[in-house]
């Protein structure tokens, strides 16, 4: 039986692909030594040793005495504490305390950011992350994410207020997320496209495997929590009974927002989370949920909106503002807009004439 023989240039690329770690990449992206690109992609690096860490813990979850439940405590959310939310934002002030690189780290388990006084003579950045989103996935071995964004430091900010952290999401200087599903996958962007990493646990790095990704311009799957239907706009409801009636739409619903974003940013679609009865403003948080995420989409070629503004427009009042989130192919986003805008109630979409 013939072996497989890698030809000598498919050797050379599986071997370069196995050499672009995410530190290489990032200076790679940004054509530049310089101190900032050091700087970024040593941050960049120490995300991903998080990550590791977190990854590490749960894999093994299940066996680990304490890893699982709740901590009986409620976060500035007013949502119920996992050990699990607990551990990897720990995880993450560790890894960046010693490291001289982000002088603030803001989180959705934490009502004020973390200072870590040392690094702010020297740091100029501030991480914004959700240490473990779709912590509701957690205990029952599903799918779950964290999600990043880093914010130069403007200022001194010597009330502990962070002002200068409510800004419009295009003061992104980098976003990503990393997705925690059969295998550990990083997704990051510093302005220059979308890049996916996957963890290679044999060799404890991350490895390239997708590179410029590109949202499609439309996709059949809508991610929403049918179950609040009730609590909708009159508009989400008319946009849920559109792609109830019309053939070529798909539901997927995950429960954790990186997955489902992941599925989008790859096969397009639109995910949802629109306001509420009881959350007007949306379940998701605007500074380390919605505008990392609407900044990648965006680098992908896709569209994240509130429903009535670009979501990388909107102003945060404050460091855990929510709003409503439409987010994914552009031509379906538009969709969900189109009804928003209650211009679908005089006449059919012009998309309709793509059924
Ligand atoms: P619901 C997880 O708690 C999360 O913040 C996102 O990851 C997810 O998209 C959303 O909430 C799920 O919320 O109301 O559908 O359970």
């Amino acid at each position: 039986m013939s072996r497989l023989v890698e030809q000598p240039e498919e050797q050379e690329y599986a071997l370069d692909r196995d050499c672009t770690t995410l530190s290489r990449h990032v200076l790679q992206q940004l054509h530049s030594f310089s101190a900032d690109a050091q700087d970024l992609s040593a941050i960049m690096n120490r995300i991903a040793l998080a990550a590791k860490l977190i990854s590490r813990r749960l894999s093994r979850a299940g066996l680990v005495e304490g890893a699982l439940g709740f901590t009986g405590n409620v976060n500035v959310q007013g949502e119920s504490v996992k050990k699990m939310d607990i551990y990897a934002n720990d995880v993450f002030i560790s890894v960046f305390k010693q490291s001289g690189l982000v002088c603030r780290l803001a989180s959705e388990e934490m009502e004020k950011p973390y200072y870590i006084p040392e690094n702010c003579p020297i740091g100029r950045y501030t991480l914004l992350y959700d240490p473990i989103d779709g912590s509701s996935n957690v205990d029952i071995n599903l799918d779950v994410g964290a999600i990043f964004s880093i914010r130069k430091q403007e200022g001194n900010d010597i009330d502990g207020e962070a002002r200068d952290l409510l800004q419009d999401g295009r003061k992104q200087i980098a976003a990503g997320y990393i997705l925690y599903g059969p295998s550990t996958v990083l997704v990051y962007s510093i302005g220059t496209g979308v890049h996916a990493f996957t963890l290679d646990p044999s060799l404890g790095e991350f490895i390239l495997s997708s590179e410029n990704i590109q949202v499609p311009d439309h996709g059949s799957i809508y991610s929403v929590n049918e179950g609040n239907f009730w609590q909708w706009d009159e508009s989400i409801r008319d946009y849920i009974r559109y792609v109830h009636r019309h053939e070529g739409y798909t539901a997927r619903y995950g429960g954790a927002l990186v997955g489902d974003f992941h599925r989008i940013l790859f096969q397009g679609g639109v995910f949802l989370y629109p306001g509420t009865l009881k959350k007007p403003q949306g379940k998701l948080r605007l500074l380390y949920e919605s505008a990392p995420l609407a900044f990648l989409v965006e680098q992908a070629g896709g569209r994240a909106s509130t429903g009535t503004q670009n979501l990388l427009d909107v102003v945060p009042e404050a460091l855990h503002s929510r709003t409503p989130l439409f987010i994914g192919s552009k031509e379906d986003v538009a969709l969900v807009e189109y009804f928003i805008q209650d211009r679908a109630r005089e006449s059919e979409p012009a998309v309709m004439a793509r059924s």
